[in-house]
């Protein structure tokens, strides 16, 4: 029976992607999907997440909620020197040959519920058989532990991506975008005793959707959505190297929903993780007690830590899910 699942993203270059490949995998069953702000303001993730579910077109179609409009106590930062000022590529660049814009405005429903209302009807409807992905800042999650930690614990497993243990950030150099962006849900998510999975960037940066790729296995498909991901990859693609020093779209977000459907994917460490939320320079940094000392003088883990990651199999997933023929 595939895995019942709510995505918590704010979509986000790389969140369509992962989307793309939670929906296209027969293993998940996408119940819902609920936004939060981050790589872009609230208002315009959840209007990419309609232009990405335009393009797909699921069936049946995953219900859809708007979430927190910012962190708990911090201003938003977003990430659109990155992902392009919508949060997906810019893709109001593209005309269509008769001068029409290639991604019209997407139809967004005016009364969508609230993120934290729809994760607690699904709990109550799915009791121990919700697995949450969470593919921005904790915001959402973080508030639905705060209002009923109780009915959080019906949740199965949460598979966050978020978070620099060995490696350096990406945001500042020891903090990891989704993190540093609401430190303290993190940190509120962390303790809460969910069995969570932590999918940091130690492995994330492994896997990458790289310029050739793009033309050797996307491109040629000629369709829309084959346009969709090479135009709205173009921008990172071209920055990458300079902003990133990475050589494609870092699959981040892809790679927590490949942990959903595969699990055997990652290695993982069983560590007791916290948070940094007040340092000046050490802000949103996950710092994991690594010490090589006796488990029993080390608080308690709290967090399994993806560490390594199998790349070949994770990219041949990616791949064959991605690349489908869509009519
Ligand atoms: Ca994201």
């Amino acid at each position: 029976m595939p895995k019942r699942i709510v995505v918590d993203t704010d979509p986000g270059v790389d969140d369509a992607l992962a989307l793309i490949l939670a929906l296209r995998s027969p293993e998940l069953k996408v119940e819902a999907i609920t936004t939060v702000a981050g790589n872009a303001p609230v208002e315009q993730v959840t209007k990419n997440l309609f232009t990405i579910l335009e393009l797909l077109d699921p069936k049946p179609s995953p219900l859809v909620a708007k979430g927190a409009e910012g962190p708990l106590k911090k201003q938003l930062i977003t990430a659109t020197t990155i992902h392009g000022e919508d949060g997906l590529g810019e893709l109001f660049r593209y005309r269509n040959p008769d001068g029409s814009p290639r991604y019209p405005e997407p139809k967004v429903p005016p009364d969508l519920p609230n993120a934290v209302a729809l994760i607690f009807e699904l709990i109550d409807r799915y009791p121990q058989e919700l697995t949450l992905i969470t593919l921005g800042p904790l915001t959402n999650l973080a508030r639905a532990i705060l209002a009923d930690p109780q009915r959080m614990r019906r949740v199965r497993e949460v598979i966050s991506m978020g978070g620099a243990i060995s490696a350096p950030g990406n945001i500042t150099p020891v903090a990891e975008f989704n993190v540093f962006t609401d430190p303290n849900a993190a940190q509120i998510v962390f303790d809460s005793g969910l069995p969570l999975t932590l999918v940091p960037l130690d492995v994330t940066r492994k896997v990458q959707l790289t310029k050739e790729l793009i033309d050797a296995e996307i491109r040629p498909l000629h369709d829309r959505l084959s346009q969709f991901i090479s135009d709205s990859t173009a921008r990172v693609v071209e920055f990458a190297p300079k902003v990133e020093g990475a050589e494609g779209v870092i699959l981040h977000d892809p790679l927590a929903v490949g942990v959903a459907i595969k699990p055997s994917l990652i290695k993982t460490h069983w560590l007791h993780v916290q948070v940094e939320t007040e340092g000046h320079v050490t802000e949103g940094m996950t710092v994991a007690d690594l010490r090589l000392i006796p488990e029993e003088r080390k608080k308690p883990a709290n967090l399994h830590v993806a560490f390594e990651v199998d790349v070949e199999r994770f990219m041949s997933l990616f791949l064959e899910r991605i690349c489908r023929r869509s009519s």
